[in-house]
């Protein structure tokens, strides 16, 4: 995957250099170029200017923005514009993404958008109701959560198939070694070594988990008959 992010502030995605993301373009699966667009923008380099109509604030001007746009030269990317106006990110939004060969994330830094930048944008993007201070921090999250699911980025011991939301449910509650710690004891079907019976305990702790602290993951998800069966009994407890 090719990866072109539009900063300010490329000094700031210094933590893809590490851990898995960090790997991964090492390992030559993900290829990641910082266009700083104040390097593109005339009127004595200025990125930003006040909105016509007056207001509080200032805009990143179109210019910079469209002229580096056009040096990268990308055939068919998305563009995802960090706003937190856009749709709410997610882990099925991220798995679409996993899928692209070509992204480019737009980040604006204190300010607005001027509106015509949009027509440049494929996929208008939030991580969160809440405001930050620059899509940066918003991008490097989206980054995180898409190239984790690029194939042979993370191994087979490391799979993401149980995950909390891969599955639809929050993950089921999990323990290592010792077996007591400071008198807190593991779940005795846990050391049972009956194999089925922790499936079924691990799926019903899932389900209550995810009914008792996240019911709207609930609204959409297709139940098993098992699975609808132990909803209902965790419903009458
Ligand atoms: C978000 C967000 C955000 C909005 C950037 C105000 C600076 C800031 N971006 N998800 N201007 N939430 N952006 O808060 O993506």
């Amino acid at each position: 995957m090719k990866i072109d992010i539009l900063t300010l502030f490329p000094d700031m995605f210094a933590p893809l250099e590490h851990s898995i993301v960090g790997k991964a373009k090492e390992r030559g699966l993900l290829e990641i170029t910082y266009h700083n667009f104040r390097e593109n923008a005339e009127k004595a380099r200025h990125v930003d200017d006040e909105p016509y109509g007056g207001g509080q604030g200032m805009l990143l001007r179109a210019q910079p923005i469209f002229d580096t746009y056009d040096k990268i030269g990308a055939k068919n990317p998305r563009v995802i514009l960090l706003d937190p106006a856009g749709r709410t990110f997610d882990q099925a939004y991220a798995e679409e993404l996993s899928q692209e060969e070509e992204l480019i994330f737009i980040c604006g830094h204190y300010e607005g958008y001027d509106e015509r930048i949009k027509t440049l944008v494929t996929d208008e993007i939030s991580i969160g109701d809440f405001v930050l201070t620059g899509g940066e921090l918003a991008a490097m999250t989206m980054i995180d959560a898409t190239v984790r699911l690029i194939p042979d980025v993370i191994g087979k011991e490391a799979s993401h198939q149980d995950d909390s939301f891969s599955s639809g449910l929050l993950e089921y509650p999990q323990y290592t070694r010792p077996y007591d710690f400071r008198g807190m004891k593991v779940p005795d079907v846990l050391m049972s070594g009956h194999h089925k019976n922790i499936r079924r305990w691990r799926l019903e702790e899932s389900l209550r988990k995810t009914y008792l602290r996240r019911p709207d993951l609930l609204e959409n998800y297709a139940f098993t008959k098992e699975e609808a069966e132990i909803l209902e009994r965790i419903k009458a407890e």
